[in-house]
């Protein structure tokens, strides 16, 4: 059910205005309402990321070079320990040496953050992100 609008002024200082005008222009956005419903959407998946109660899914990416020794059998096994919270997963061959992984999961944020800095740590992981949301009950 479609939440109601409720519609409030906010006082800003001009030049705040000019450069947050231009911001959200940049971005794709053709008013206001919807740029600030999106920013305050933003805070409060941030907040209750981290406040570790409600469910947070993530997707964690990496490349790796997959000639070093049982990198994959270590990235497979960790994996299979930690299936209640993996997803799924994808996988890329970029070329003859590097390959690309994306996983996602989901659990709490901790512990998907731990389960993350594990992977990222592995020799032979040369670059990686997570990127953590709420399910959208939250937001
Ligand atoms: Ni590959």
């Amino acid at each position: 059910m479609q939440d109601k609008l409720i519609r409030f002024g906010v006082s800003m200082e001009d030049a705040l205005l000019g450069k947050f005008d231009r911001l959200i222009s940049k971005r794709g956005y053709t008013n206001r309402s919807e740029a600030i419903r999106d920013f305050v959407r933003k805070e409060i998946v941030e907040e209750g990321i981290h406040n570790g109660k409600a469910a947070a899914f993530g997707v964690l990416s990496f490349v790796y070079d997959h000639h070093v020794r049982e990198l994959e059998a270590k990235l497979t096994g960790f994996q299979h320990v930690h299936y209640k919270s993996i997803i799924s997963s994808s996988h890329v061959h970029i070329d003859h040496d590097n390959c690309f992984e994306v996983i996602i999961l989901k659990d709490k944020a901790a512990e998907i953050e731990e389960i993350s800095a594990k992977m990222l740590s592995y020799k032979g992981v040369k670059h990686g992100r997570l990127s953590l949301t709420l399910s959208g009950k939250e937001i």
